[in-house]
């Protein structure tokens, strides 16, 4: 008996970030975090149970991916396997709509639409609850896209209490995320790597964990009261918080490229300039800026001036995991 079942799971950007785990096997993070699933990025995941002649793959966009390549996920699967007492070999067909290993965050829709594809094509009834665990497992931040709008995760203290939890499913606020992507060379530190660094070695990451608690609190406020620079101020704050623990390991590092920091003055003189937006990096040198619809066009035009190489795509709050068939 073969089954298959197609997802879609929307990137998110983390406007508090998580940067640190206490159990990398569980990925139970040191703090929770806040993000905003985003319309425009997504991964869309067919998982088909295989009869028992054929042979286990993953085909990304079109290309079978090499079994060093596919090793995460092939493990992920296998982890979930064991975790539902399922088994029989598999075919992953995934479209990644994100543009990979540039800081937009692909795992986070890859491994939430995995995960849900995963669940459907075995018949388990699991609840988003448990989507989000599931999703957990293959990659933090993608515990956060099995819910829409502005979602909270809460670190909790074991596996079955770090879920994340819709704050705003639909919000109204009006919002919009500009991915600038000013570089998309592959990064040279993966953030499982760079956050494990860290953890090990900064003497300022008990700071951060008091600082991101806080900054949880405040921002969950900011969400509810619809205060748009409330957001943008404590998000930009969480980013430069990360990038500057970052210099603190031994040895220290930084994903920022000279592009990065001419963006960061870009949204300052837009500032100076009457312009509200603020910005927020994770772990690769884009960055992305957040602002009200009616400042797009000036932004946009601003970016394009001083970076003439850069793309800008325009998102706003997108779906939770949704179940294609
Ligand atoms: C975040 N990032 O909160 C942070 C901010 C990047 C910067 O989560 O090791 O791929 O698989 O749990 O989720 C990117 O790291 O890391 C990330 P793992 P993940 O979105």
């Amino acid at each position: 008996m073969a089954s298959a079942a197609t997802a879609r799971a929307h990137t998110n950007i983390a406007l508090v970030k998580y940067w640190g785990k206490k159990d990398a096997e569980l990925r139970l993070p040191f703090t929770s975090s806040i993000s905003m699933t985003l319309d425009r990025f997504y991964a869309q995941t067919t998982f088909e149970v295989l009869p028992a002649s054929g042979e286990s793959e993953f085909i990304l966009d079109g290309a079978v991916v090499r079994p060093a390549a596919a090793e995460r996920v092939m493990k992920y699967v296998k982890l979930l396997q064991r975790r539902f007492s399922v088994s029989g070999n598999f075919r992953i067909v995934s479209e990644n709509h994100v543009p990979m290993s540039a800081g937009l965050a692909s795992s986070s829709s890859a491994f939430s639409a995995l995960a849900a594809a995963f669940a459907k094509a075995y018949e388990l009834e699991v609840s988003r609850e448990e989507l989000s665990r599931m999703a957990r497992l293959g990659s933090g931040s993608a515990c956060r896209s099995v819910f829409g709008g502005f979602v909270k995760w809460e670190k909790g203290t074991d596996d079955a209490s770090s879920i994340a939890i819709p704050l705003v499913e639909a919000p109204t606020i009006d919002l919009t995320l500009l991915a600038v992507e000013i570089n998309t060379k592959q990064k040279l530190v993966p953030s499982t790597v760079g956050m494990r660094r860290v953890v090990e070695t900064s003497p300022y990451y008990p700071t951060w964990v008091e600082d991101t608690e806080r900054a949880c609190t405040l921002m969950e406020e900011a969400i509810r009261a619809e205060d748009f620079t409330r957001i943008g101020q404590i998000a930009q704050q969480s980013a430069l918080d990360m990038h500057a623990l970052n210099l603190t390991a031994r040895p220290g590092f930084t994903y920022f490229q000279p592009e990065t920091l001419l963006a960061i003055s870009t949204v300052e003189q837009l500032n100076a300039a009457g312009v509200e937006c603020y910005f927020t990096i994770d772990a690769g040198p884009n960055i992305k800026v957040l602002t009200r619809a009616g400042n797009v066009e000036e932004i946009v035009s601003r970016f394009k001036q001083v970076l003439p190489e850069v793309t800008i795509a325009a998102s706003s709050f997108g779906p939770g995991v949704e179940f294609l068939r």
